[in-house]
């Protein structure tokens, strides 16, 4: 079945099997199989909901939150590899929000509370330092390849136009210990220029040295297909997350929309 186009239903609607379903295939089926005894499995299927979500299932997931945040708190790096591991021809997966021709007059929009929002240009991205990073990105549909990108980290872009805080100063210079975590909002939002797609990242996430907005891929700018003129690079989110042709971002301390979390896969979607 194509989730796409599957009717838009409320969580508590969704019939429980194909909640199961998704949940599943957001974990992937062979992690699965290879994690959980089938005696596991049946204790799983057979308890009581909560949120429209087996309960043992659930806390599995809220467990798996809770593991990544302490993971992130110590900025761990993913692994990195030569220029020379990277794919020649990398794989382009999910179109949504680039069916429309890019706006000609595209300027990245940055929401600021209680500020005219920012509008900038490519040359007020790539004036920040560049980072290459060169890592296995993976997808949830069960396929992983060394890529390699090129941009600026997110975090830099933040500190550099003062975002992502309530009171509207930098979030902290480089260091994560310098973050005031009262300061900072909780999620980042992003999404294309057409709405078409649109995804929600903790800020923890955002921050981390190796997020970037990236805008060349094997050293050439990114093509139509994999998200110019700048996408997002989470290394530490599946492909999912990693929001192509980026149209504005906003700061907000509730979760922001995300595309397949209305579709029924986990939100954080972490690795
Ligand atoms: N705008 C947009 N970004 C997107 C998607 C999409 O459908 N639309 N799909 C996501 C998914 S599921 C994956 S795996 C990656 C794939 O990126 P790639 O096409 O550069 O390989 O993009 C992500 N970002
Ligand atoms: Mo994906």
């Amino acid at each position: 079945m194509n989730e796409l186009s599957e009717p838009q239903l409320p969580q508590e609607e969704v019939p429980e099997s194909v909640v199961r379903r998704r949940m599943l295939k957001s974990f992937g089926w062979f992690t699965l199989a290879a994690a959980v005894p089938l005696g596991v499995y049946q204790w799983i299927t057979k308890s009581p909901k909560a949120q429209g979500i087996k309960e043992p299932l659930r806390r599995v997931l809220n467990t798996n939150e809770q593991i990544a945040r302490t993971y992130f708190s110590n900025t761990n790096l993913v692994k990195t590899y030569p220029i020379e591991a990277a794919a020649r021809v990398p794989r382009v997966n999910g179109f949504d929000g680039l069916r429309t021709p890019l706006p000609e007059d595209w300027k990245l929009q940055v929401d600021r509370d209680g500020r005219e929002p920012l509008l900038l240009t490519m040359d007020d991205i790539k004036a920040l330092p560049k980072q290459q990073l060169v890592y296995d990105f993976k997808c949830v549909e069960g396929w992983s390849q060394i890529q390699h990108w090129g941009g600026v980290r997110l975090s830099d872009f933040m500190a550099k136009y003062k975002l992502g805080t309530k009171s509207g100063n930098a979030p902290g210079v480089d260091s994560p210990d310098s973050y005031n975590a009262d300061d900072l909002f909780k999620h980042v939002g992003m999404e294309t220029p057409d709405k078409g797609y649109y995804v929600g990242i903790d800020m923890e996430s955002a921050l981390h040295p190796q997020t970037l907005l990236a805008y060349e891929l094997n050293g050439q700018p990114i093509n139509t297909q994999h998200g110019a003129p700048v996408r997002l690079i989470i290394p530490h989110k599946y492909g999912v997350k990693n929001l192509k042709r980026i149209g504005r971002i906003f700061f907000s301390d509730t979760r922001p929309r995300d595309f397949w979390a209305e579709r029924g896969y986990d939100y954080y979607l972490g690795l």
